[in-house]
């Protein structure tokens, strides 16, 4: 089983490099690809320097999810661990415990989660997951059709085909990890109004607007172990 890293990255130089020698180090990873389009500072540089093979994208008019997309097309691993660039304190360790399930044949799709303090996890690891973190068969995510890679939802999207297929999935905390939230990196006005759009964007794939079926929550809940929590190092 070949795995490769795919890291969606868009002006991350403050994490970028940390978060490539975390996904290096996980066991089962042959190639770091970090995916960068349009950065205006120099993430490309510091995830090259990392050991990352960075595919610039040219044109800024792309998303996370073509990003991914990029990179997942870019490599012919049979599974893809994503990876955001934005993470803090992730390890090797974590990733390796993210990876567990899915290479022990437990999960089709194996998430890490963010910690967000004991009391707000068990609540979180009750939700349809949307942390970037996670392994996965190719197939999985190239069974998403090209017009649905858009905005904030792949993470949606990836889920929807576990529950559509009753493929079980498997989530664990990572402890101690967290991410720059969008106003860590744009300022309290300009992070507001993108955390807004995101919410936005995954109320919008919702009946009766969206294509997100209700069912797919029921499933998600009937389908997902929540595996113990990662340690890390
Ligand atoms: N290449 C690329 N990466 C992106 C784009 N949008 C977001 N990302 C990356 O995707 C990851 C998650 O995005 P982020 O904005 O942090 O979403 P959040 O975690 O939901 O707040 C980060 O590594 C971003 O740098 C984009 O348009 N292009
Ligand atoms: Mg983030």
């Amino acid at each position: 089983m070949i795995v490769d890293v795919v890291m969606p990255a868009r002006d991350e130089s403050p994490t970028v490099a940390a978060n490539v020698a975390a996904a290096a180090g996980c066991a089962a990873v042959r190639t770091v690809l970090v995916v960068d389009d349009g950065s205006t500072d120099d993430t490309a540089v510091l995830a090259e320097a990392a050991g990352a093979v960075v595919l610039r994208l040219r044109g800024s008019a792309g998303s996370k999810a073509r990003a991914m997309a990029a990179g997942v097309a870019a490599s012919d691993a049979d599974a893809i661990l994503f990876v955001d660039a934005d993470c803090t304190e992730l390890t090797a360790a974590h990733l390796d415990a993210v990876c567990e399930p899915f290479l022990a044949g437990r999960s089709v799709m194996s998430i890490g989660a963010f910690d967000y303090g004991v009391r707000l996890n068990w609540l979180v690891l009750r939700c349809p997951p949307l942390s970037g973190e996670r392994i996965l068969p190719r197939w999985v995510f190239e069974s998403i059709p090209p017009d649905h890679l858009d905005g904030y939802t792949i993470e949606v999207r990836l889920n929807e085909v576990l529950c559509e297929g009753r493929l079980p999935m498997s989530v664990r905390t990572m402890r101690g990890v967290y991410h720059r939230t969008k106003r860590d990196k744009l300022g309290r006005v300009e992070g507001l109004r993108r955390t807004w759009w995101m919410y936005r964007d995954l109320l919008s794939l919702l009946p009766p607007v969206g294509d997100v079926r209700w069912r797919t929550y029921w499933f998600y809940l009937r389908q997902t172990t929540i595996e113990a929590a990662a340690p890390g190092m």
